[in-house]
């Protein structure tokens, strides 16, 4: 970026979205990218007729199946927009593009007919009216969803097994992947299925939404569906009969999700349903959309020796990597690189317990206050006496293991509770970030005197926490004023695509990277968690063994 470039504080525009598993927030930046207006909408709290917990509905007879309903997504949307419009000083007419992020994995499955309603909405009309009759399923699988293992295997056995599909799309089959979730659909609610126009991922349906028609889905946010050659960047014959095996009326699966695009294109310009009702200019351009994990990972542009932390509803790691590795990834996934052309990737662990469980043991031992339970963390010391615990609200991803909590004392002995809220509180953030690096090491991450933690999303935000990340990796930690990054990374990904003529999309926003050190490794810390790292391994293994 140039230097008047980076001075300028004014237009044009850029808006970034972020469909998250919890709410849907918005970021305005001014050219120089910084954040300018910032809106949020929370489904629990401001759409109660949803009955969403954590912004995702469970079903109360099986505790695998969670979804969410794509009308709530849309009302939300409504919601932002409406906010932001009323915004001083108004700024929507200044925005040249949009891009944004969807929390990865869920499908939108669009009814016959959805295409025609996108490129007809009117503007004197709420969203959520005209959509509502849109879709073939109401409640869209999520992440979160762990119900398709069945389906799983039907596709591993289909490609040859787990390790050829890790090669070819860069993860075994995952239940909360897409091709696993649309085979279910397929198998269990043909119906549905036989009446879906389109198959949208959260990131692509917020952008058909914006397009007025639908829009392609992006090679990265496509790499976390099982069924995209993550070399080849086109859709998996294979994999896609391993999840639609009958060939017959309605079920060509490659024209409903149509072809994929590269994560930088320039998809269209906004509908006029946004011109009209709340004041875009008719030129503002839709870049895709892609998966929040890869929008962060574009805000972060990691260096080749640092490790993103994602602490939010899921916690995720990722990483870059340059090349792909010969064999398959073990529990990790490979996703096409959202930022660097050609042969380059990120690396992903997800871990499913993150903040929803964070905020459990607050609730439980430190009285719902974050300062409560910052004081209990202070009060004890690193490695817990020996204490270790495990706590799994949801079944867990990474290992694949059972809802339920673990906690072993310093002998090794399993107790049904700790001593203490203190030892409690500590076992919890010192379990979860031993997890985070135990399975980061098993995928070949190497933690090196260079490395830099880059911590992002909500619980990042807190300092004390932060501290323990520091120590349990022995690396330190970094983080930017706005624990969301997502969204902001949309905006990067919208100057880039619009203004970046082909340099490298690193180089070109470089100098907005705002990352401060917060903290450094405590001098002991090597010493207690390697040991404690060792424990922790032999002790998840008991687990898994149960
Ligand atoms: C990544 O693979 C995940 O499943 C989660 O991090 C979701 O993207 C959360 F939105």
């Amino acid at each position: 970026m140039d230097d008047e470039t980076e001075q300028s504080g004014g237009g044009p525009f850029y808006l970034g979205f972020d469909l998250s598993t919890q709410s849907v927030k918005a970021v305005v930046t001014n050219d120089a990218l910084q954040v300018v207006q910032e809106v949020s909408v929370k489904f629990d709290q401001d759409l109660p007729e949803f009955g969403t917990s954590g912004g995702a509905n469970r079903d109360p007879t099986n505790s695998k199946v969670v979804t969410a309903q794509p009308i709530m997504w849309v009302k939300a949307m409504g919601l932002v927009l409406e906010k932001l419009r009323l915004l001083e000083p108004p700024l929507l007419d200044q925005i040249v593009g949009i891009s944004g992020a969807g929390q990865q994995h869920g499908s939108v499955f669009w009814k016959r007919g959805g295409l025609e309603t996108l490129r007809n909405l009117d503007p004197d009309k709420f969203l959520h009216d005209q959509l509502a009759f849109a879709f073939a399923i109401q409640n869209s699988p999520i992440w979160m969803d762990s119900s398709t293992s069945e389906y799983c295997d039907m596709l591993e056995k289909a490609v040859g097994g787990a390790e050829v599909l890790a090669k070819l799309t860069g993860s075994r089959a995952y239940e909360r992947f897409t091709g696993s979730q649309i085979s279910k659909i397929f198998h269990t609610k043909r119906e549905a299925y036989n009446a879906t126009e389109r198959i949208s991922l959260v990131s692509s349906f917020i952008a058909s939404i914006f397009l007025g028609s639908y829009a392609a889905i992006d090679y990265s946010d496509a790499s976390g569906m099982n069924l995209l050659d993550i070399r080849e960047k086109t859709w998996s014959p294979i994999c896609l009969a391993g999840v639609v095996p009958e060939e017959g009326e309605g079920a060509n699966l490659a024209e409903k999700l149509g072809p994929p695009t590269p994560t930088e294109a320039v998809l269209g310009t906004i509908s006029p349903y946004f011109v009209e009702r709340y004041g875009f200019s008719s030129d503002c351009k839709v870049v895709a959309f892609t998966g929040d994990n890869p929008s962060s990972f574009a805000e972060m542009c990691l260096g080749a020796n640092d490790i993103a932390v994602s602490l939010g509803t899921s916690d995720t790691l990722f990483l870059s990597m340059p090349s792909l590795p010969q064999h398959g990834f073990g529990e990790g996934h490979i996703f096409v690189n959202p930022i660097a052309s050609k042969d380059h990737y990120m690396a992903l662990l997800c871990f499913k317990n993150g903040s929803l469980t964070r905020e459990r043991i607050r609730r439980d031992y430190a009285n719902g206050s974050w300062s409560i339970f910052n004081e209990l963390l202070d009060s004890t010391p690193r490695g817990n006496f020996g204490n270790v615990g495990f706590y799994y609200d949801l079944w867990e991803i990474i290992p694949k293991i059972k809802n339920g909590d673990h906690k072993f004392n310093k002998e090794g002995s399993k107790l049904t509770k700790f001593t203490s809220n203190e030892v409690e509180v500590r076992a919890l953030i010192e379990g979860q970030f031993l997890s985070r690096r135990l399975h980061a090491e098993k995928i070949g991450c190497k933690i090196t005197k260079e490395t830099k933690i880059l911590a992002t999303g909500g619980g990042s935000a807190n300092p004390k926490i932060l501290q323990i990340l520091s120590d349990v990796f022995n690396a330190p930690v970094y983080v930017q004023g706005d624990s969301n990054s997502a969204d902001l990374g949309a905006c990067y990904r919208v100057k880039h695509a619009l203004y970046g003529e082909g340099r490298p999309f690193d180089q070109f926003i470089q100098s907005v990277q705002a990352y401060q050190k917060v903290w450094d490794p405590n001098k002991d810390a090597k010493e207690i968690y390697d040991k404690m790292l060792q424990r922790f391994a032999i002790l998840e293994q008991t687990i898994l063994n149960l």
